[in-house]
């Protein structure tokens, strides 16, 4: 089989940069180790900055999220017994953020390329590839391509295809992890909620006017056996209390954990291997940016593919990986508990805290980041 784009992974990247190679009129044949069912309901982000929306929309595979998808002005930073909000959108020129489900969007672009009849094959794992001579190996033969797209995620097999020597490596490992739990309840507030708690952070989101989306800081190798539903609604409550509010509680559709890692591979290209998402940088979920930078990653390999000049692909894209490093570093380190920390390390993160909610500058920077406007 030849292909002018050979795409591995089925996650946001790759699909995201099928469906923009296809309106460019170049071809693309996408391999997902995965099934159907699995890639649709595997829960992760839920949070799109403005320009990721927008893409979609440019795509025409933004229509359900237009009905369905929930546009946000705002989130809160809780500390303190206090919570206070950061109006994103009056402090990043009139940008929003779009709450709609990660499998939603992943949904929308399956159909979307099976309704057009384009090659997207499930449980077709791919065993290696060859960056040099630009060839694709799974189970039932190999794909020849002029370019591989490795959108296979942090435990794919493009990244250690490239040999030793070439990829600078940075990695930063959390000691805590996040236990999320979807539940059949109305959210008990409009918009997103962060919060710094003496006993862990905890943060509050949705999914829909029925479904809750709702995480707790807990050990990088928790046992989720370890907490039936009560315990994790108890914690939720006590770490979320507000007086004159009350957190709904509803059945847990869904938990499990996440451990947390900051990660960046460079140069994001070796030959005719270009890296884009989980598989050249990971960030912690705090700052809400994975999805959007590998969404981000890949609107800059279509146009070089379609433009013909690969050459500085890694270069543009890291500079934003980065920003989003910093900013996911940076959340994450002022809302969790840290390990080891001692009370002058809990004055800076509350000092940090109450700068980003009542200076203008600061609650401005922390806006840009989250809403993602193009900084770098
Ligand atoms: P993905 O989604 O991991 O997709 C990679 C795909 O490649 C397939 N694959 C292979 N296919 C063929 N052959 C092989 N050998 C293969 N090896 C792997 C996999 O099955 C998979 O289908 O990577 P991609 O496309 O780069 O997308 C990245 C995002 O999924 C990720 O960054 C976000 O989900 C991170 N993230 C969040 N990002 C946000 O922007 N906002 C959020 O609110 C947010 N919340 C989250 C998150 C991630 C979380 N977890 C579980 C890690 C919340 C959580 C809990
Ligand atoms: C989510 O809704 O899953 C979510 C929202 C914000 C984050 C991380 C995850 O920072």
């Amino acid at each position: 089989m030849r292909t002018q784009v050979g795409i591995v992974g089925a996650g946001p990247a790759g699909l995201t940069l099928a469906r923009m190679l296809e309106l460019a009129g170049v071809e693309s044949v996408v391999l997902e180790s995965r099934t159907r069912d699995y890639c649709e309901h595997r829960i992760r982000a839920g949070v799109l900055e403005q320009r990721t929306a927008d893409l979609l929309r440019e795509l025409g595979v933004g229509e359900r999220m237009e009905r369905e998808g929930i546009v946000h002005h705002g989130i809160h930073l809780q500390f303190d017994g206090e919570r206070h909000r950061v109006p994103l959108s009056e402090l990043a020129d009139g940008r929003t953020i779009v709450i709609y489900g990660q499998t939603e969007v992943v949904k929308d672009l399956i159909a979307t390329r099976l309704d057009g009849g384009l090659p997207l094959h499930f449980e077709c794992p791919v065993e290696s590839v060859d960056p040099e001579r630009g060839i694709v190996r799974y189970a039932g033969g190999e794909l020849e391509c002029d370019v591989i797209a490795g959108c296979d995620g942090f435990h794919g097999v493009c990244r250690s295809s490239i040999p030793d020597g070439i990829l600078r490596r940075f990695e930063r490992e959390y000691p805590f992890g996040w236990l999320g739990i979807l539940a059949q309840v109305a959210p008990s507030m409009d918009e997103l909620v962060y919060a710094h708690h003496e006993r862990g952070f905890a943060l509050l989101s949705l999914r829909s006017p029925h479904l809750s989306r709702c995480y707790i800081q807990v050990a990088h190798d928790e046992d989720i056996a370890e907490w039936p539903d009560e315990r994790i609604w108890e914690e939720l409550q006590r770490r979320t209390a507000l007086e004159g509010w009350t957190l709904r509680e509803g059945p847990v559709l869904e938990k499990g954990v996440t451990g947390m890692r900051s990660f960046v591979a460079e140069p994001m290209q070796y030959r005719k291997l270009f890296l884009a998402g989980d598989a050249a940088h990971i960030v912690p979920p705090t700052g809400a940016k994975g999805l959007n930078l590998a969404i981000a990653d890949v609107r800059v390999l279509a146009e070089a593919i379609v433009g013909g000049s690969l050459d500085r692909y890694s270069e543009e894209c890291v500079r934003r990986v980065w920003r989003a490093e910093h900013f996911s570093y940076w959340m994450t380190t002022m809302l969790h508990r840290l390990p080891g920390e001692d009370p002058f390390d809990l004055q800076l993160q509350l000092s940090q805290l109450r700068y980003a909610t009542t200076s203008q500058a600061a609650a401005r920077s922390l806006a840009e980041n989250y809403v993602g406007l193009d900084l770098v």
